[in-house]
C-alpha cells in the first residue's frame, strides 16, 4: 500500500489529547556542562502555542506555575490568571505534579529524607500541589520522586526508605479521601538520575508497592519511555503490565537510546519499531487518558525549534498511530498472523513422542512476519 498524503491526517486537533509539560517545551537546555540556550517560556505563552499546534492540554509542576516562596494572595491570583488563559484557548489541565528535587532542601530525598522535618515538608507540599491540581480541574496526580534515592547504602536503610517512601504516600491518599478531591496518584519510576540509585526503579517494582498502600485503589502508574530503557527494559512490556493490573493512569512519552543518561528525546524520534508496538498497545487498549509528552528540544534549537519539537512529538504520535491501521488492514501481515494462530491451535496435543516432534520440529514464521512489519515501517507497503 502506498503511504497516504492525506495532509490532514497528521494534523493534531484536541480529541487527540496530547498534553505537554510546562517544564518539557519551557525546558531552556541547561544541562550538567553548560547553561541555559534559550529564553524563559511564560506558561501564557506555552498555552497559546500549544493550543495553536492542536495540543489538548498542558501539565505541570507547583513551581513551574507559582514560584516556591509565593504567598497564598499571590498564588491565587497566579491560578486565577492561568486560568483565564486556559479558557482563552480551551485548554485543559489533566495532570499536575510537584516538585521536589529542585529546592536543596530535598538533596537527599522527599519522603525518602533521613529528616522527619524534611519529610513533613515535601508531604506539606505535595498537599499543596494536590490543592493547586484541583483548583485546575486535573484528576491525576504524578509523582516522580527525583531524589529518592542514595549514592551509598551506608546513608539508609532501605527497607527504611520505603517504609518512609510509603508513609508520605498514604499521607496523600488519606489527604484525597478527606478532601473528597476527585484525583488519583500516579507513580512515576525511574532507576537512576539524579541520584546514583533511585528506590522502586521500575514500574513493575512501583506496581508491587502499590499493593501495599492503605489506598491501592487510588495510585497507580505513569510509566516513562525513556526510564525504562535506562533500566535495560521494553517500554512496552511495562506498559502493557500497568494495562493487565487495571493502573494504567497517565504516560510519559519520549524516546531515549540505551545506555546512556536521560535523554527525554522527541517521542518516536529514535526507536522506530519499539515506538510502533507502543502506540499499538495503547490505542488497542482501553487506555483513554493523556498522550502526555515528557520530553525536550535539542539543546541545538532556538524557540523555532521548540515549536518543532512539540509538532513533531504529536505528529509522529499521529504517524504511529496511522501505522497501526496500516498494519491491521495489511492483508498478508494479517494473513501471517492468521496462519500462525491456525498452526498453533491445529498442532497436536504433546502426547506421544511423535506429537512432541512435531512441536520441536515446527517454524513459528515469526522471521517473515516481521520482515513484513519491518517493510511496512520502512513506507514500503
Ligand atoms: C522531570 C523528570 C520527568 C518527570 C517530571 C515530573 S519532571 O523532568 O525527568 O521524568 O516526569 O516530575
Ligand atoms: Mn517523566
Ligand atoms: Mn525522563
Amino acid at each position: 500500500m502506498v503511504m497516504t498524503k492525506d495532509a490532514t491526517l497528521l494534523t493534531p486537533k484536541p480529541e487527540d489529547r496530547f498534553t505537554f509539560g510546562l517544564w518539557t517545551v519551557g525546558n531552556r537546555g541547561r544541562d550538567p556542562f553548560g547553561d541555559a540556550v534559550r529564553p524563559t517560556l511564560s506558561p501564557a505563552n506555552i498555552v497559546r502555542k500549544l493550543s495553536q499546534l492542536g495540543a489538548y492540554g498542558v501539565t505541570l509542576h507547583d513551581n513551574d506555575l507559582v514560584p516556591m516562596d509565593a504567598t497564598l494572595a499571590q498564588r491565587d491570583r497566579i491560578v486565577a490568571e492561568f486560568r483565564t488563559v486556559l479558557a482563552d484557548y480551551q485548554m485543559a489541565v489533566p495532570m499536575v505534579t510537584v516538585n521536589l528535587f529542585y529546592d536543596p532542601v530535598f538533596k537527599d530525598g522527599a519522603f525518602t529524607s533521613a529528616s522527619s522535618a524534611v519529610r513533613q515538608f515535601a508531604i506539606n507540599k505535595a498537599k499543596a500541589a494536590m490543592d493547586l491540581g484541583h483548583a485546575l480541574g486535573a484528576n491525576i496526580f504524578v509523582l516522580w520522586g527525583g531524589r529518592e534515592g542514595v549514592e551509598t547504602e551506608a546513608a539508609k536503610d532501605p527497607r527504611q526508605a520505603l517504609a518512609w517512601y510509603r508513609e508520605g504516600i498514604n499521607a496523600l491518599t488519606e489527604y484525597v479521601v478527606q478532601q473528597k478531591y476527585a484525583m488519583r496518584i500516579a507513580l512515576e519510576a525511574k532507576p537512576n538520575e539524579p541520584r546514583g540509585d533511585l528506590y522502586l526503579s521500575t514500574t513493575g517494582a512501583m506496581l508491587a508497592f502499590i499493593a501495599t498502600l492503605d489506598h491501592p485503589e487510588l495510585v497507580g502508574v505513569n510509566p516513562e519511555v525513556a526510564h525504562a530503557k535506562m533500566a535495560g527494559l521494553n517500554p512496552v512490556h511495562e506498559v502493557a503490565q500497568a494495562l493487565d493490573q487495571g493502573k494504567l493512569f497517565h504516560i510519559d512519552l519520549n524516546d531515549q537510546r540505551l545506555a546512556r543518561y536521560d535523554q527525554d528525546l522527541r517521542f518516536g524520534s529514535d526507536d522506530i519499531k519499539g515506538t510502533f508496538y507502543l502506540v499499538k498497545l495503547l490505542e488497542e487498549s482501553d487506555y483513554n487518558g493523556p498522550r502526555h509528552f515528557d520530553a525536550h528540544a535539542y539543546r541545538t534549537e532556538d524557540v523555532e525549534g521548540v515549536w518543532q519539537f512539540a509538532r513533531g512529538s504529536m505528529r509522529s504520535y499521529l504517524a504511529y498511530r496511522e501505522a497501526v491501521k496500516r498494519f491491521q488492514q495489511d492483508n498478508e501481515i494479517q494473513a501471517a498472523l492468521h496462519a500462525i494462530e491456525q498452526m498453533n491451535a491445529q498442532g497436536p496435543t504433546l502426547d506421544s513422542p511423535e506429537h512432541i516432534e512435531w512441536w520441536r520440529q515446527r517454524g513459528y514464521a515469526y522471521e517473515a512476519l516481521d520482515q513484513l512489519v519491518t517493510e511496512l515501517l520502512l513506507g514500503m507497503r
